[in-house]
């Protein structure tokens, strides 16, 4: 009985989970590294954090009182682009759902364009940043984010195609209409749902 077991069922885990990785993608163990252009670095005292736009109180954080919201644990599988998938990644961060608490978002807010350090940009719709969709990342597996991942702190929406996770966030300015950012300008799709392989504007 156990022998039949130990074979049948036993060794769930060794390959891709089936039902967890998208169409057109590959599963990978290693993280890799996807940036155009150089890393940014950024000092911790100077470091800040904005909420703008459409908002009733326009918010800026510096990286202590960034430290000081509650950090919550996450684990994702997240979904490149590029075709790899990479699961139950684990992270630490703050829940945009916190960050609108302070912002108070106006009614007319539907868009939101996350920006960054070295000017990198894309838009999300505001539903999909929130209740417990996305998050800032300031912590992955069990370590301070690393600069090349786009530590201090990025954007995670893992939901969608990774490029929508904005390394080295600076801040989010919430909008009434959707507008590109850097990658949809070049053609990529303005919402990238990895389920139904929206990678190209064309695929919207
Ligand atoms: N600021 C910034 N964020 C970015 C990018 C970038 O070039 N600059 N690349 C995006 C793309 S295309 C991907 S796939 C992921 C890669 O994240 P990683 O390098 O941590 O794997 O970051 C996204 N966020
Ligand atoms: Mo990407």
């Amino acid at each position: 009985m156990a022998g039949f077991f130990n074979k049948g069922f036993g060794r769930k885990r060794e390959s891709a989970p089936s039902g967890r990785i998208p169409p057109g993608q590959y599963e990978t163990r290693d993280f890799p590294v996807l940036t155009a252009g150089p890393t940014p670095r950024i000092p911790l005292t100077t470091w800040t954090f904005a909420l703008e736009g459409l908002v009733e109180t326009p918010t800026q954080f510096s990286w202590d009182q960034f430290n000081a919201l509650p950090l919550q644990a996450f684990t994702n599988d997240i979904h490149c682009v590029t075709k790899w998938s990479k699961l139950d990644t684990h992270w630490e961060g703050v829940s945009i759902d916190t960050l609108l608490e302070h912002a108070n978002v106006k009614p007319e807010a539907q868009y939101v364009m996350a920006y960054s350090y070295g000017d990198y940009t894309t838009n999300i719709p505001l539903a999909d940043l929130r209740n417990g969709k996305a998050f800032v990342g300031l912590r992955f597996e069990g370590q301070p984010l690393a600069p090349e991942h786009g530590g201090p702190a990025r954007l995670v929406v893992p939901h969608l195609y990774f490029w929508k996770s904005a390394k080295w966030i600076k801040g989010l300015r919430f909008m009434e209409s959707d507008k590109p950012g850097f990658w949809e300008r070049g053609g990529y799709s303005m919402y990238g749902d990895p389920w139904k392989e929206q990678r190209y504007r064309s695929d919207d």
